[in-house]
C-alpha cells in the first residue's frame, strides 16, 4: 500500500508559482481521470469509503481541508492547504475529507475511469477486506 506526502515541482518567480505534476516526474501512475471538488461546507464530511484498486493524487489547489487515512490497522490525519503538496493514496485505504475551509479546491488525479463497484463504503466490510 502507497499513503505518501508529496513535495510537488513548484517554479516560483515574481509573477507567483507553477506546480507542475508530470508522467515519468513523480508522477507515480498513469492518469486516467481528473475531478475536483469545491463548493464544501466545513460541517460536512465526505469520503468515508476505500477503493478496492484506485490509486490517488490528493491536493488543495485552493484553501485546504483535513484528510484523514486509515489502513485498517492505524489512522492519520493530514491537512492538506498546500498547492505543492500532495497525497498519494493507494488502494485499501479508508478515507475521509473534513474541516474544509470556505473556497477549498481539493483535485483529486485518478489512476482509473469512475467505478462504483471498485468502492467498499461499509467500514465493518472495509475492515474485513483489509485485514484478511
Ligand atoms: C475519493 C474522494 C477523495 C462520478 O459520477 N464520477 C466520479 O468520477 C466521481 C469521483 C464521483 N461520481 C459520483 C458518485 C456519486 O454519486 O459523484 C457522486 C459523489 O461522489 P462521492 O460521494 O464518492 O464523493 P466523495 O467526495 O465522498 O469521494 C470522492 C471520490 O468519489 C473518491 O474516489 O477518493 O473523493
Amino acid at each position: 500500500m502507497h499513503n505518501e506526502i508529496m513535495a510537488l515541482k513548484k517554479i516560483t518567480d515574481p509573477r507567483g508559482s507553477l506546480v507542475v505534476l508530470e508522467q515519468g516526474q513523480g508522477l507515480p501512475f498513469a492518469v486516467k481521470r481528473c475531478y475536483f471538488i469545491y463548493d464544501t461546507k466545513g460541517d460536512a464530511p465526505r469520503g468515508f469509503h476505500a477503493h478496492k484498486t484506485l490509486e490517488q493524487i490528493l491536493l488543495c489547489v485552493a484553501g485546504g481541508c483535513d484528510l484523514t487515512l486509515d489502513d485498517g490497522k492505524s489512522k492519520t490525519t493530514i491537512r492538506l492547504d498546500d498547492p505543492a503538496t500532495a497525497v498519494h493514496v493507494g488502494p485499501m485505504t479508508w478515507r475521509e475529507m473534513s474541516n474544509f475551509t470556505p473556497g477549498c479546491v481539493l483535485l483529486a488525479l485518478a489512476s482509473d475511469v469512475y467505478d462504483e463497484s471498485d468502492y467498499i463504503r461499509d467500514y465493518g466490510e472495509f475492515k474485513k477486506q483489509v485485514l484478511s
